[in-house]
């Protein structure tokens, strides 16, 4: 039988079958996969699978092998970039969940984000959650990410999961697509899937609210389906995105501003930091690539240098 993971704690897994049944489904023994694969869980939600039933009445199954992935999104270990962790396989669109506050999203977090998803040549967009509590200074970010990212290819979505009628145009954007939730724990996401999927009870800290830090209320991923036939995922929330292996060189490749302009340095392993005739540095200047986006660059090149 061919299925899909939906579900996955590392150990057992819910696989949907292609009638839509659910199964509670265990790896034995060798698992075929014919990719290679370095991350600590060998399956991720999304995955297409191949299991055999075990128990019809209890419908558990065994899985048996992965098909290869169309893509997916890892999670390094910011302190061993050894440990990389899939995220989820197969999806259409990476979605980051940020708030202005309880808790508060850096846009250094966000762009460590969005280079993640370029790198896996995923599309992404950034859903802003909570603007029903937004402050003057949470207003005056909004309008500058408003600015500065749909013109690079990400949308923005202000939003309140708790008030559903401001969800339309996210929910008309990702029509019929699997898309992945990420962002930081306490943003919202499970919120935002139990509006977005109705009937559906995913956890959610209703008790406390956000008030202390890293209270993670999601423990594993989870992929729900949408009334449209679409998916989203819920994940736990992460503190901290460490980077895929790439070299500093590369970074500016994933911001797809400068990415059109590195024709113009005068040394093509330029990393536009202090070499002379940089095309990249001339646009910051100018006023052509915001200087948040460019700061945030440094950082994340500084984060290169210091990990590899
Ligand atoms: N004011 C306000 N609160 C919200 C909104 N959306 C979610 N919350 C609250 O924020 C808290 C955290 O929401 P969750 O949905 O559990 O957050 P999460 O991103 O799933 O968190 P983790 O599972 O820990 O990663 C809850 O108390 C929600 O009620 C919103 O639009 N406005
Ligand atoms: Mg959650
Ligand atoms: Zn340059």
């Amino acid at each position: 039988m061919e299925g899909t993971v939906y579900k996955s704690t590392g150990t057992w897994y819910v696989v949907r079958d292609k009638e839509g049944g659910y199964w509670d489904a265990r790896i034995k023994g060798k698992l075929k996969i014919d990719f290679e694969i370095k991350s600590t869980n060998p399956l991720a939600v999304g995955d297409v699978i191949a299991f055999d039933i075990e128990d019809t009445d209890k419908r558990t199954a065994i899985i048996t092998a992965v098909a290869p992935r169309s893509n997916y999104i890892v999670r390094v270990s910011p302190r061993n970039p050894n440990q990389k962790h899939i995220i989820a396989a197969n999806m259409d669109l990476a979605v980051l969940i940020a708030s202005m506050a309880e808790p508060r999203t850096s846009s250094g977090f966000v762009d460590r984000f969005l280079v993640t998803a370029a790198a896996y040549h995923i599309p992404a967009c950034i859903v802003v959650n909570k603007v029903d509590i937004l402050d003057e200074d949470s207003e005056a970010i909004l309008a500058l990410w408003k600015r500065i990212y749909p013109v690079l290819g990400y949308p923005v979505f202000p939003v309140s999961a708790t008030h559903p009628e401001t969800l339309q145009a996210f929910s008309d954007f990702i029509a019929h697509k699997t898309v992945l939730l990420s962002g930081h724990s306490g943003v919202g996401k499970s919120t935002l899937i139990n509006a977005l999927v109705p009937g559906i009870d995913t956890k959610v800290n209703a008790i406390s609210g956000w008030s202390r830090k890293g209270q993670h209320t999601t423990t594993f991923s989870e992929m729900f389906e949408t009334p449209d036939g679409g998916n989203v995922i819920d994940t736990p929330g992460i503190k901290e995105f460490g980077l895929v292996n790439f070299q500093q060189e590369e970074l500016s490749h994933y911001f797809p501003e400068m990415h059109k302009l590195l024709n113009g340095c005068k040394f093509n392993n330029c990393k536009h930091y202090n070499e002379p005739d940089c095309a990249i540095k001339d646009a910051v200047v100018a006023g052509e690539i915001s200087y948040e986006r460019y700061k945030n660059y440094l950082s994340i090149l500084d984060s290169i240098e210091k990990t590899w």
